[in-house]
């Protein structure tokens, strides 16, 4: 049986980040990942990384290249009853910014470093199951090569996303998972045009939601509020500009369109596992919660669990000491519960939902009237946009 002294399960951004801070403090780790190479670089997923990523990202030598490619961005657009309101973000937290960089390509970055560190992340091994979690030597089962292979380690991080297998190495009674599921989706392109805009526009329109983003100066990522069960062929190109056109419309503005190269929906949905942790196992990321997108915060609440899980092996490979991997959980929920309740009310404001009347329409608008002319509330927003330092 192989043997390591960490085993990671599953390389998108909590696991390949946690095997990079690892590596930092000389922690010897095997990252196991379902999927190819090529499959887990290209999937198309988040864009906004919240000063903290861009400054981990910074220390750990890993942000050659989103250096030069990322966009820094200082504001953001609230767009409704045909205006746009910007939300000063730098101005309103102390210079802080966040950047505009894809997912995948951090993923890209972080998989290539990892690599030409001679270090092993081992492509299209599936693990189907954790064993002895409560001993001192858990083991993660994995097909690899049309085999079952067993790796053996300290302590194994489940980072394996929200349809991952780690968390149902821990006996449903103990652990509580808590649930919400948004009657609203969001129908996802990326078109090859220049971004009609220089910030990310959030709009709120009495036909829904709508959000402009952006990857380059020449891709466009927009997004649409659809039902949640709405299916993509429903979705003409047609269909899709018009939508966004009249959700975005506001006058000497207008909306550059471009052949679509990539859709996809998305259900917004909450989920939280508590607690993170049983005994020598540890989840991160998506495989122990999931946030509904409108906050932009998936990514960047699995690299700050990770950096938590990091700190606490260090203090035990180091000392022996375990009180900060006993806390581990404790200390990653009290965030994960902060940006639930924060991309809950951000989904809250900018959609509409079904049954909604006048009432709630104009419910809506106050809301974003206060929170675009009050600085309490602007502050409050751009504060957890770009990522509270403390928690
Ligand atoms: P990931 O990225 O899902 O990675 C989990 C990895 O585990 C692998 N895996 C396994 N490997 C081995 N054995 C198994 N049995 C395995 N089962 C699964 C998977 O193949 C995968 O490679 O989870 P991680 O690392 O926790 O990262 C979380 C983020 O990916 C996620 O939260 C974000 O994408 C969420 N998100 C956003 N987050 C942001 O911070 N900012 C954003 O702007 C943002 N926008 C978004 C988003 C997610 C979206 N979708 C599609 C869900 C926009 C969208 C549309
Ligand atoms: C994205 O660019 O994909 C993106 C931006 C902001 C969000 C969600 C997704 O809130």
């Amino acid at each position: 049986m192989e043997r390591t002294q960490v085993a990671i399960v599953g390389a998108g951004p909590a696991g390949l980040v946690l095997a990079h801070l690892l590596a930092a403090n000389d922690i010897e780790s095997v990252v196991l990942e379902s999927r190819s190479r090529d499959y887990v670089e290209r999937r198309i997923r988040a864009g906004v990384l919240e000063q903290g990523t861009v400054d981990l990202l910074h220390q750990l030598g890993l942000d050659e290249r989103l250096r030069r490619e990322g966009m820094v961005h200082r504001g953001i657009e609230l767009r409704f009853e045909g205006r746009s309101h910007r939300i000063p973000l730098s101005d309103l937290t102390g210079g802080r910014a966040i950047t505009v960089y894809g997912q995948q390509e951090v993923v890209k970055d972080l998989i290539e470093a990892r690599l030409n560190a001679g270090a092993q992340i081992l492509f299209s091994a599936e693990a189907i199951g954790v064993d002895e979690i409560a001993s001192e030597r858990p083991v993660v089962h994995y097909r690899y090569e049309g085999r079952v292979e067993s790796l053996e380690a300290d302590f194994v991080a489940g980072c394996d996303g929200s349809h991952g297998v780690c968390r149902s190495a821990i006996p449903t009674r103990e652990i509580q998972v808590f649930q919400k599921e948004y009657p609203v989706a969001w129908l996802g392109v990326l078109a090859a045009v220049a971004p009609s805009t220089e910030e990310l526009i959030y709009a709120y329109h009495e036909r829904g939601f709508a959000l402009h983003s952006m990857r380059t100066p020449e891709l466009s990522r927009l997004y649409v509020q659809c039902p949640p069960d709405d299916r993509l062929e429903n979705w003409s190109d047609d269909r899709i500009w018009s939508e966004l056109h009249q959700r975005f419309a506001m006058d000497g503005w207008s909306l550059a369109e471009g052949p679509l190269v990539d859709r996809s929906i998305t259900p917004m949905r909450s989920v939280i596992a508590e607690p993170m942790q049983r005994g020598r196992l540890f989840l991160a990321g998506d495989a122990a919660h999931i946030v509904p997108a409108t906050g932009a915060k998936g990514l960047n609440l699995a690299v700050s669990d990770v950096r938590v899980l990091a700190s606490a092996l260090d203090a035990w490979y180091r000392s022996g000491r375990t009180e900060l991997l006993e806390c581990y959980s404790s200390t990653c929920l009290r965030r994960v519960w902060r940006v639930e309740h924060f991309s809950w009310w951000m989904t809250s404001m900018l959609h509409r939902f079904e049954g909604e009347g006048p009432f709630e329409h104009r419910l809506h608008l106050s809301e974003l009237r206060y929170v675009c002319e009050s600085a309490a509330a602007a502050t409050s927003l751009a504060e957890n946009y770009v990522g509270l330092e403390q928690v």
